[in-house]
């Protein structure tokens, strides 16, 4: 007897779709084939529907005290809101300062993750390179934990990792089978700019979006792909906006060297006119939205498939949090001062919607292209397929049936964020997740949330050696 079969769905892999069932037993996908209502407890008609692995979502900041706020949620909201949104695995940051353990960090952070209701893991950070620092790299590869981040801006923050740094984690990680990533921007280029603005005294949204032009980050992708090809290891680039940086990573995969740039969903879909909104501050992030031409240059770049993940970057912060440092004049308005802004923007519960809205029904990519950024790919490059990422016998339960004719308008209501706004308040989407499954359990049902507090598992990564080495051409 199975505990649930999901009958006469569309499955959807990353390269076909097959209609077939899939039954489930104790948490695990045990059979792909036709089955009978009586073979199981429970049955799911998903007929018309599409069947996806559930999402995989490698990027997101939840309670992570970064530029002085925490975030709107605890680690079990942040499951929920991403259970609605056809996430089934999340994968956060460990938080770092100067003198601190990455090793004992991503612990630290595992332990409050535990509460998730979907399976989760953790990325170490680096800021310095020394000897402890970098034989905790070994530990963190053989505790199931082998990604890890490093900015190449917000000096002044002190989470910015120098360029030797970046070479040495990245010559340590070709020797142990990690993989880093890299969150590129220029610190010389930006910094020099928003001095400039200090001096104009203009520090206003729109200019922040001026002081992390597209070579900021073209100039830091570019730097660590060299790194990168000098050391021959593989690397993932995180939150890439433009074609410019693009074009490096086509030069590169022109060579076999093993890039993984992700884009986001706020870069596909929001762009720098919201700066110039009184409220624009609400639209803070970095890298900075781009244009309505660069975005639709990024689709050329999923398409070309330059681009292999989606990932939201999710940093889910309220009114309050993005403006806390922000003083008003007599009328009660901001003061415009960007720097005092805390950058992020929330992402996680409308990627999936954003990706077969704006992609699928859009005609630009196909729904199996949808499952590779998502899920597939993310499974593979972080190191945890075919455990997650397919819909596979022997592979965990973790599924989403999305209704591709289903049409919601985003605002912040329908969502289960937590805030106060929408930045994509009012968008017409085509195509949304109807129902979630963790372990084989319906935990998004009819809009209602059923999973359990403390459910999620810690997912156990491990690079493959293929990842990081140069492809054969
Ligand atoms: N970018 C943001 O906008 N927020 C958090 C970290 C980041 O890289
Ligand atoms: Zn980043
Ligand atoms: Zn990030």
């Amino acid at each position: 007897m199975y505990d649930l079969i999901i009958k006469n769905g569309k499955l959807v892999y990353d390269s076909y779709t097959i209609e077939n069932d899939i039954a489930v037993k104790d948490g695990k996908i045990v059979q792909i084939g036709k089955f009978s209502d009586e073979q199981a407890s429970r049955v799911v008609d998903a007929t018309g529907k599409y069947v996806l692995p559930g999402g995989v979502e490698a990027h997101m900041h939840c309670m992570a005290p970064f530029q002085g706020a925490l975030g709107a949620n605890t680690f079990y909201e942040q499951s929920i809101s991403a259970a609605f949104g056809g996430v089934t695995t999340f994968m956060d940051f460990a938080n770092m300062s100067r003198g601190q353990s990455p090793f004992e960090q991503v612990k630290a952070r595992r332990k409050e993750m535990e509460e998730s209701a979907i399976d989760y893991s953790v990325h170490g950070k680096f800021i310095e390179a020394n000897e402890s620092t970098l034989k905790d790299i070994d530990k963190l590869v053989e505790y199931g934990t082998p990604t890890f981040k490093m900015f190449m801006t917000y000096k002044k923050e002190g989470v910015m990792a120098e360029d030797e740094t970046i070479l040495k984690v990245f010559q340590k990680c070709k020797e142990v089978k990690g993989l880093p990533m890299l969150h590129c921007e220029s610190n010389p280029i930006a910094e020099n700019n928003i001095r400039e603005c200090e001096e104009k005294n203009d520090l206003s949204w729109v200019n922040f979006a001026k002081c992390k032009p597209v070579l900021c980050e073209a100039e830091a992708f570019s730097r660590a792909v060299w790194f990168a090809k000098y050391v021959d290891t593989g690397i993932i680039v995180v939150h890439t906006t433009n074609k410019e940086a693009l074009d490096v990573a086509r030069e590169a995969h022109s060579k076999g060297f093993p890039v993984y740039v992700e884009t986001g969903p706020h870069y596909l879909t929001l762009f720098d006119d919201l700066y110039e909104r009184e409220d624009g501050y609400l639209a803070i992030c970095s890298p900075p939205l781009r244009t309505p031409k660069q975005a639709e240059e990024l689709w050329d770049g999923i398409k070309d498939k330059t681009i292999s993940l989606i990932g939201s970057d999710d940093c889910t912060f309220d009114v309050d949090e993005k403006s806390m440092f922000l003083e008003k004049d007599s009328d009660g308005k901001f003061i415009q001062d960007f720097r005092k802004v805390v950058n992020g923007l929330s992402g996680l519960e409308v990627r999936l919607p954003i990706m077969l809205s704006e992609g699928v029904n859009k005609g630009r990519i196909s729904i199996n292209d949808v499952v590779a950024l998502t899920s597939t790919n993310i499974a593979k490059v972080y190191g945890c397929f075919p455990q997650k990422g397919i819909l596979a016998v022997g592979s965990d339960a973790d599924i989403v049936i999305v209704d591709m004719e289903k049409e919601v308008t985003l605002n912040k209501d329908l969502l289960h964020n937590n805030i106060s706004y929408c930045l994509h308040e009012g968008m017409q989407i085509k195509g949304y997740p109807q129902m979630t499954i963790s372990h084989g359990n319906i935990i998004v049902e009819d809009a209602k949330f059923y999973g359990e507090k403390f459910a999620g598992k810690f997912v156990e990564r491990s690079i493959d050696k293929n990842i990081i080495k140069k492809f054969d051409l």
